[in-house]
């Protein structure tokens, strides 16, 4: 039998309110995948609630990543999240080169809705796109795409072909792929865009738009995407699982009252679906 693929996974802890590493690790393994985790934080909850206690584990980075240069642990692929500094950044920069080798998943986690999330600054968006350069796959949202490519946002409204022009600068950045969540040209549809810049090729896959914002759905789909990757699917077939599954989570959100939404979407309910997605042959 093949061994396991082990992928490491570098995020935060937010005890509350799913997202990140509460996400990435039972998505991850339930697509047969070994999750091993760099963690960058503990947050008493993701930062959508007011105020949340941190604490930061920037120092402890390098002591964990000594020891599995001592210990010799190899990964098939590094899978970044939400990133906290600058110094976070060097950091993981680092981590790269002395633990690359697999494939690099990148998502640069900075804003959303044509915002960056507050506590990030220009700096912290040149430098996450100064790492973007490190990654064979990268996978902003429409908002951190304009953000890296240093444009205003492009709003609600856009084309195709404003969306593959996109794709093609995010690669210029120097990942070979690239993927646009969040894109939408009818107000039912919602979905992702992909290119990949070593075949020239295009790809794309959307599912029913429910109304509303969805509180981690981003890490959710980044997730889909690593498991299915690193299990040998091409970038249409992962796109089309990422797109699938987030919108199955999404619709199961929409059934629950409005006030457990910051709590993050019910994946938990839609997990049966992806096992079964992701041992079938597509
Ligand atoms: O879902 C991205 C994310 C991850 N981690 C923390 C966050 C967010 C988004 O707001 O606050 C702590």
């Amino acid at each position: 039998m093949e061994r396991m693929k082990r992928i490491v996974t570098v995020q935060d802890l937010s005890c509350v309110g799913k997202c990140s590493l509460t996400v990435a690790l039972p998505i991850i393994s339930a697509m047969g995948v070994e999750a091993s985790v760099l963690p960058t934080a503990v947050l008493s909850s993701h930062t959508l609630f007011p105020h949340p206690a941190v604490c930061d584990l920037t120092a402890e980075i390098p002591r964990i990543t000594s020891h599995w240069r001592d210990i010799g642990v190899t990964f098939d692929g590094i899978y970044t999240g939400y990133l906290g500094s600058m110094e976070q950044l060097d950091l993981i920069s680092r981590f790269i080169d002395d633990f690359g080798g697999g494939f690099v998943f990148i998502d640069p986690v900075m804003g959303d809705h044509g915002h960056l999330y507050a506590r990030f600054t220009p700096d912290f968006v040149g430098r996450m796109a100064a790492l973007c350069a490190k990654a064979d796959v990268i996978v902003p949202n429409l908002t951190e795409a304009c953000l890296l490519l240093n444009r205003p946002y492009i709003g609600e409204t856009y084309s195709e072909e404003t969306i593959r022009g996109i794709l093609r600068a995010l690669t210029g950045l120097g990942a070979k792929q690239a993927i646009v969540t969040g894109v939408s040209f009818s107000p039912d549809r919602l979905g992702a865009m992909a290119y990949d810049s070593v075949t020239d090729t295009y790809v794309s896959s959307f599912g029913e738009r429910v109304p509303g914002s969805f509180h981690g759905t981003g890490d959710i789909f980044a997730s889909v995407c690593v498991g299915a990757l690193t299990g040998g699917r091409t970038l249409r077939e992962a796109v089309a699982l990422a797109v699938g599954f987030t919108c199955e989570c999404i619709g199961q959100a929409a059934a629950l009252p409005e006030r457990s939404r910051a709590f993050g979407v019910p994946f938990e309910w839609a997990l049966p679906l992806l096992i079964e997605k992701a041992h079938t042959s597509l």
